[in-house]
Formats: structure tokens, C-alpha cells, sequence
């Protein structure tokens, strides 16, 4: 009865890239170990594993020097694959990273051609996408960086993006074409630093965009882990800014590299807090597992691995539910934040409140004194995530 609350289904919007379950191993210290799989049988695949959605960057689906007809052949192929298994095109983004002419960045590139090849190459992602019906369009910046700030000034970076996103917004609009924008951070790697390095950095950038109500973000787990941030924190302010359109899950070490992990596999105690956040918040946009298998997989391997990311979210939604329900924590809670009669409390400002603000005597001693037994509170928490405590627990809780 219970492992079918851990089967996927199409309400759980849950996607992943082309790049990730077609991943072939490669790393930086070895060749490719798997063997090439199609696109149209990676959304066979998608499809056998029960995940709703499809990502794509361009060239994953067209290569980079396709002509048209085989373009078209190519998209209208995929297109039927993708309607005949049932799955979605739920993102596209462009490849601004893999060819060389990038190897300097591509919308902040010091070079004006270059610049304008990745804007075309953009533009042409954007209607291979709404051609799909994507909604949602990825800005990653991966090149956008530097190995020496001798190259550019930063702040000429940063107009350059803000120029190419602002074209890319207006193109939107001309096309009506619907896309909400999420631009994605990423601390470094490929490059030694890249611009707009966590989601908080592009969250105080969106507002100085032409179109900003258009703009918003696409966190990744491993990213701002990568940058020792609290995965959930970045979250919650761009939820609470109206700005997550869309995220990216997976798993890292704190102070690797990017090292795309299945979801919760490294870090289930932070994959929890994340996946609590996103359910009791009714976020409805996609789940996009945006991670790979181990380099030691063969490709059934790769379909353990894309089960595992789903099965981890919905274990973790239902630890979330064990959590809410559990009534000694909400006591705690309640306990750990309730107002005391006659003390002031924050409210809007007016004269009055202020006045009697100013005119109040906190007595510190007394109020420090309220217990914080956040040593029970985690432990709950650990039970709960350990199976030890919570609704299909058998064992006495302690
Ligand atoms: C890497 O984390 C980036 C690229 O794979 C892609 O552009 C984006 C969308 O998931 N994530
Ligand atoms: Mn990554
Ligand atoms: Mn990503």
C-alpha cells in the first residue's frame, strides 16, 4: 500500500534535461563510459520511469550545424515521440557553453560578435521551444564569468546580460510567445568565477530588467551548495519575491565540484527542509531533476537513478506530512513563538503604537529565559527522517 504514495505521477510535474538521463559519463578525467542514447528514446525512457516532463538545451535535440530540413525533421519527430509517450516539453534553454566560440562567455563575451551569435542562437532556442510548448525558458550562465577580472569590468558584464535579457523579453512579447524567464546561478565552473554566482545575485538584478515582472529565477540544489548556502533559505526568498519559476533539483557536497547528484542523495536532512518548504508553500511549478547518474552506471543503471530522484522527493513530501501532523512538534512550535500578553509586538507603523513601543520596559532577563528546545525539535525531525517516528512508524516514539 504505502510504495504506491511513492509512485510518480503527472500532478508531480517532475522533468528532467535531455543532458541528464542522456548523460554518457564523461568527466574532466575520462571519456564518455555509456553509450549514446537518442532523444526520442530518452523520452521513451522519461516515459518508462513515469516523470511528466522534458528539458532540453538546442543542441541537445538539434546539432549545432543542422540544416533546416533536418531541423524540422528533427523537431517534428520529437514533437510526435513526446505526444505519443505522454510527456511534456516543460523547459528549453540554448547551449551557450559547449561550442568554443564561447570559451569567453556569450552574452557578456568582449566581443560584440560573439555577443550577437549567442543572442541568435537564443532567439532560435526560444522558437524551437514554443514550437514544443515550452512555458518556461533557463538563462544559465555558465561561461558568463572570468579566470582574471583583467578581461572586463564586472559592471560591463552585468550591462551586457541585462542588454541581452532585455532583448530576449522584448522577442517574448513580439512572438507572444508566453515564456517566463528563470535566470540560474552557479558560483564557478566552468569558469574560475562566474557573474551572478547564487540565486540572491540575480534576485537583485531582476528588478533593473526592462521587463522584470517577466524575469524570475531557477535555483539549483548543488549550486548554491557549492557556494556553502542553505539551499531552502535562497528558496524561500525567491518564493516569497514571486521569483521561482522554476527549479533545479539534485544533490551535492558542500565545497565540490558540481557534482549533480541524485536528489537527497547526499544531503537528505536539507533535501527534507527543501521539499517541506516547497509542499507547504503549493508550489505547482516543475521539479526538474537537474542532476545524473553515477559515473559507474550502465543505462539501466541511469533509470535507477531517475527513479531515485522521484521516489526521494515523494518520500521526503510524506516525512513533510509526518512532520506537519506530528503534535509534539507543533506544540513546540507554537510554544517557541507565541506573542505575551502585554508586551508589544512588531505591528504597522502609527504614532500611537511607537509612542507606547518607546514607552515600554522589556524586562530582557525574564524574556530571555524562554526555552528553545530546538535539541528536541531536530531530533523529532531526525526520527521522523530516520522512520523511527511518524504515521507508519510501529516502534514506540521516544
Ligand atoms: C546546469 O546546471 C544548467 C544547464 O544544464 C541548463 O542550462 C540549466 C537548466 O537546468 N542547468
Ligand atoms: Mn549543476
Ligand atoms: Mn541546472
Amino acid at each position: 500500500m504505502h510504495d504506491n504514495l511513492y509512485t510518480p505521477r503527472p500532478e508531480h510535474k517532475f522533468s528532467f534535461g535531455l543532458w541528464t538521463v542522456g548523460n554518457r559519463g564523461r568527466d574532466p578525467f575520462g571519456d564518455a563510459v555509456r553509450p549514446p542514447v537518442k532523444p526520442n528514446d530518452l523520452v521513451r525512457l522519461i516515459a518508462e520511469v513515469g516523470a511528466w516532463g522534458v528539458n532540453l538545451h538546442d543542441n541537445d535535440l538539434v546539432p549545432i550545424d543542422a540544416s533546416a530540413i533536418d531541423r524540422d525533421r528533427i523537431v517534428r519527430e520529437f514533437k510526435n515521440t513526446c505526444a505519443n509517450q505522454g510527456v511534456v516539453t516543460s523547459m528549453v534553454s540554448a547551449n551557450l557553453f559547449f561550442d568554443p566560440i564561447f570559451r569567453d562567455g556569450a552574452f557578456t563575451s568582449n566581443d560584440p560578435a560573439v555577443r550577437a551569435y549567442a543572442l541568435q542562437k537564443t532567439l532560435r532556442a526560444m522558437d524551437l521551444g514554443a514550437e514544443l510548448g515550452a512555458k518556461t525558458y533557463v538563462i544559465w550562465g555558465g561561461r558568463e564569468g572570468t579566470e582574471t577580472d583583467a578581461c572586463r569590468r564586472p559592471d560591463e558584464a552585468i550591462a551586457r546580460l541585462r542588454d541581452a535579457i532585455n532583448y530576449v523579453c522584448e522577442y517574448n512579447l513580439a512572438n507572444k510567445y508566453g515564456y517566463r524567464i528563470a535566470l540560474e546561478a552557479k558560483p564557478n565552473e566552468p569558469r574560475g568565477d562566474t557573474y551572478f554566482p547564487t540565486t540572491g545575485a540575480y534576485l537583485g538584478f531582476i528588478d533593473s530588467l526592462a521587463h522584470a515582472d517577466m524575469v524570475g529565477v531557477n535555483p539549483e540544489v548543488a549550486h548554491e551548495h557549492m557556494a556553502g548556502l542553505n539551499i531552502t533559505h535562497a528558496v524561500a526568498q525567491a518564493w516569497e519575491a514571486g521569483k521561482l519559476f522554476h527549479i533545479d533539483l539534485n544533490d551535492q557536497v558542500i565545497g565540490r565540484y558540481d557534482q549533480d547528484f541524485r536528489f537527497a542523495s547526499a544531503n537528505p536532512k536539507a533535501a527534507f527542509f527543501l521539499v517541506k518548504f516547497l509542499e507547504d508553500v503549493g508550489y505547482d511549478n516543475p521539479r526538474h531533476f537537474d542532476a545524473h547518474a553515477y559515473r559507474t552506471e550502465d543505462n539501466e543503471g541511469v533509470k535507477d537513478f531517475a527513479r531515485g530522484c522521484m521516489r526521494n522527493y515523494l518520500v521526503l513530501k510524506e516525512k513533510a506530512l509526518c512532520w506537519n501532523a506530528d503534535a509534539e512538534i507543533q506544540e513546540i512550535l507554537t510554544e517557541i513563538s507565541s506573542a505575551r500578553p502585554g508586551v508589544p509586538t512588531v505591528e504597522k507603523f502609527r504614532e500611537s503604537h511607537a509612542k507606547e513601543l518607546l514607552g515600554y520596559r522589556f524586562d530582557r532577563d525574564q524574556i530571555g529565559m524562554r526555552r528553545l528546545p530546538y535539541e528536541r525539535l531536530d531530533q523529532l525531525t531526525i526520527d521522523i527522517l530516520l522512520g523511527v517516528r511518524g504515521r507508519r512508524s510501529t516502534v514506540n516514539s521516544g
